[in-house]
């Protein structure tokens, strides 16, 4: 009777869908509920086809920099941050970055430049602003993704400017766009427990309201796999789609699962999500989120075999190439550092879609048909 009953729930799900109808909170919440993972993922895909999404997916080169790991913040969730008296605790002066990404370049080719860092009480906002300046300089055809929403706060706080003159002083130097990460979960409770000395959610959501009133696109995240609720999950997304209504300014979400390793969370013997949880979530972040063009299933998190999986389950993009990626590893992560273009496209290939290359803003640079 219960299988019937739960059965019945999905199929208004699916109903409503073939209907063209706005999927709410409660649907949201059947979904999350639900433990047939393989219903879940044809109905995501049917949303993404439904919603004009083809066989191709997305990746791009890039190279992941992390420029300081001192952090005034301390979230529980964090393995990467350090405070300054820290033995491992470093900062790279502007110079010294551009002399690293120079390096990289010498050894493989990258369109973007991906970069979140601690956010570092000890030095100016004009540290950033020469940082930018110094990268845009150095490689003007390459698109700056730099900072996230809780770091774009920091500068605030540093400069005693508002966020929007902190964006357009960061634009005019030579910013592209915003990464997704501070988002975490939304929810006061979660905040509470997990990033107390992060800045409240409506302060993450309107630096980007702010960003994209500038025209600069971003990326949004959500942080799952800890003390969230399934109602806290939908209550995120429903957050980050009704901002998206009103904007329009982001380019793709990221679903991030929580790596418990060197973490206060390991120690209180907490595990990282089960592949089935991550494929769960991408299908009901696909399904809910019906105005954000894509969805990245990040094989840095989840190890390229189940991202490739995940492309049947919503998924229509696998991030980058990602040279040298730090937070996650910090946490305990054993994916690979970086994918090779080829192993990319294998591996796309042999789910049965087609890899395309693009550039951060999703114009195709490359196409592998046939
Ligand atoms: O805000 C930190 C998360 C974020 C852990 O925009 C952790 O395309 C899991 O912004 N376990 C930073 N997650 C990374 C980020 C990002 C990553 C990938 C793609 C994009 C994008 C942005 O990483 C943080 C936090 O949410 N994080 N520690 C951890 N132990």
């Amino acid at each position: 009777m219960a299988t019937l009953a739960h059965g019945t729930a999905l199929d208004e799900v699916r109903a409503k869908l073939e209907a063209g109808e706005r999927l709410d909170f409660d649907d949201g919440l059947t979904l999350m509920e639900s433990d047939d993972v393989l219903a879940l993922g044809e109905l995501a895909d049917l949303a993404r086809r439904l919603r004009g999404g083809t066989d191709d997916v997305y990746f791009v080169q890039n190279l992941y920099l992390n420029q300081t790991n001192v952090c005034r913040v301390k979230c529980k969730f964090c393995a990467f941050a350090a405070t300054q008296k820290q033995e491992h605790a470093y900062t790279q002066t502007p110079d010294e970055l551009v002399a690293d990404a120079l390096a990289q370049r010498e050894l493989t080719g990258f369109t973007e430049i991906h970069m979140v860092n601690g956010e570092n009480p000890h030095v100016g906002f004009d540290f950033y602003v020469e940082t930018i300046g110094k990268l845009h300089d150095a490689m003007p055809d390459v698109h700056l993704k730099c900072y996230t929403a809780s770091e774009i706060h920091h500068m605030t706080t540093l400069s005693g400017l508002s966020h929007e003159a902190v964006l357009r002083e960061l634009r005019g130097a030579g910013l592209g766009s915003l990464p997704g990460g501070g988002a975490e979960v939304f929810a006061d409770r979660v905040r509470r427990l997990i990033a107390p000395g992060k800045e409240h959610p409506d302060i993450w959501l309107e630096t980007h309201r702010i960003a994209h009133a500038l025209g600069i696109p971003t990326h949004c995240t959500m942080l799952y796999g800890h003390v969230e609720t399934y109602e806290e999950r939908i209550d995120h997304l429903l957050r980050l789609r009704s901002l998206q209504d009103e904007t329009g300014g982001f380019l793709a979400f990221i679903p991030l699962a929580f790596h418990p390793e060197n973490t206060v969370f390991e120690r209180r013997g907490w595990k990282q999500s089960a592949g089935t949880d991550d494929l769960k979530v991408i299908a009901v972040s696909r399904l809910m989120l019906d105005n954000i063009p894509h969805v990245k299933a990040y094989w840095i998190m989840m190890g390229m075999p189940l991202a490739a999986v995940a492309l049947h389950f919503g998924a229509n993009d696998v991030q980058g190439t990602v040279v040298r990626e730090t937070i996650f590893h910090a946490a305990g992560a054993t994916t690979e550092t970086e994918q090779k273009v080829s192993e990319l496209v294998r591996f796309v290939r042999d789910a049965g879609r087609v890899p395309v290359q693009r550039d951060t803003l999703y114009s195709e640079l490359r196409r592998w048909d046939g």
